[in-house]
């Protein structure tokens, strides 16, 4: 198995070094192929500590941002390689995740469970639909794309999955605004869960790491659920964590004033990230500012000690209330609006899947 890590912003450096920082802690011998054009003199210094990382500083030729998977993918497959692990720039990996992999048909593809404050349903093969596709198969959810292992088996889905995401349709949605753009092209993930619950792929056998035991996607206020908390606290960390959509670098760089009270709290949210609480060990080995490490606030920095920095336990009184607010709204939403939409109701939605199949 080779490790498949890209980024295309340079000032992206200082999270690209802390996954393979992590990657060389907890999985020290396994290679890593790194597609990083910006590499400037300093990176380059760095990765003289990890030899096993070989870096490739031209760019992928015709992909950019969360549209380039299948090409860099699909590059190492042809280059001889058999067995590709996808890693995303904006994981650090906190357990040797190995085992996972050993002994895989490769016939089975992995992937992640999608975060639950994204766009986490695909209730009745609504993407594949979407596209126009034949229904294949109901996912239990959204597929992320975060941490992918793909092998030479995959490749025709690889291709099909370039073909779109290189398409008219698609690369005129990515240039709408986030509330304009049709959801099922909202990014390269809804495309792959169309594909892989469409006639055409659904034989391909999947293994997903689960929410909690195998990834936190940290993305809003669900980012860490207090069940993901008490499977860690009982089974040890998770394999990923994935800074998901909001960028404790990139939102803690500069400064800045609070909004509204939202903002406080979603502030305060990615201030007790899991993700920053991994990344501290490696502050030393990074020539990059680590400030936004650091608490942002005198309550961030409180919650962090009360919860003695460790993560399941940082950030667990917000989790608890989230939980709650979510639970509330959903047993509101299950009395008052699947009764006016049954589509949405899962006993439909399996009655409706299976009539598909028919
Ligand atoms: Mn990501």
């Amino acid at each position: 198995m080779i490790v498949c890590i890209t980024e295309d912003r340079a000032s992206f450096s200082a999270p690209l070094k802390l996954l393979l920082l992590s990657l060389a802690k907890y999985c020290p011998d396994l290679p890593v192929q790194l597609f990083f054009p910006a590499a400037d003199a300093s990176f380059l210094e760095f990765l003289k500590r990890l030899p096993l990382v070989t870096l490739n500083s031209t760019p992928l030729a015709r992909s950019t941002g969360w549209n380039v998977k299948p090409e860099a993918i699909s590059t190492l497959l042809h280059a001889g390689h058999d067995d590709v692990l996808w890693i995303d720039s904006d994981i650090i990996v906190t357990r040797d995740f190995r085992h996972e992999f050993a002994g895989l048909d490769p016939r089975v593809l992995v992937a992640t469970e999608e975060a639950l404050w994204g766009n986490y349903s695909d209730a009745n093969a609504w993407r594949a639909r979407a596209w126009g596709f034949k229904f294949g198969r109901q996912l239990p959810f959204t597929i992320n794309t975060g941490v992918m292992r793909v092998t030479r088996s995959h490749l025709p889905l690889l291709t099909r999955w370039q073909e779109l995401l290189e398409s008219d349709v698609y690369k005129q949605a990515q240039r709408l605004s986030t509330e304009d753009r049709p959801m099922h092209m909202f990014g390269d993930q809804d495309v792959l869960t169309a594909l892989l619950s469409s006639a055409e792929f659904s034989d391909i056998e999947l293994k997903i790491l689960k929410r909690g035991s195998g990834i936190v996607q940290y993305f809003g206020l669900s980012g860490y659920t207090c069940a993901e908390r008490f499977q860690n606290i009982l089974h040890g960390p998770p394999y990923f964590i994935h800074s998901q959509v909001f960028k404790p670098w990139v939102k803690f760089a500069a400064k800045r004033q609070i909004e509204n009270s939202r903002d406080f709290v979603d502030t305060l949210y990615l201030d007790l990230s899991p993700y920053t609480l991994a990344a501290q060990e490696y502050k030393a080995d990074l020539t990059e500012p680590c400030t936004w490490m650091q608490p942002q606030s005198t309550t961030a920095a409180l919650l962090r000690a009360v919860g003695f920095w460790y993560a399941p336990l940082v950030g667990l009184p917000i989790a608890i209330l989230a939980d709650i607010v979510k639970n509330a709204n959903l047993s509101i939403a299950k009395r008052f609006y699947f009764k006016r939409n049954s589509l949405h109701d899962p006993a439909d939605l399996k009655r409706s899947a299976g009539n598909a199949q028919q």
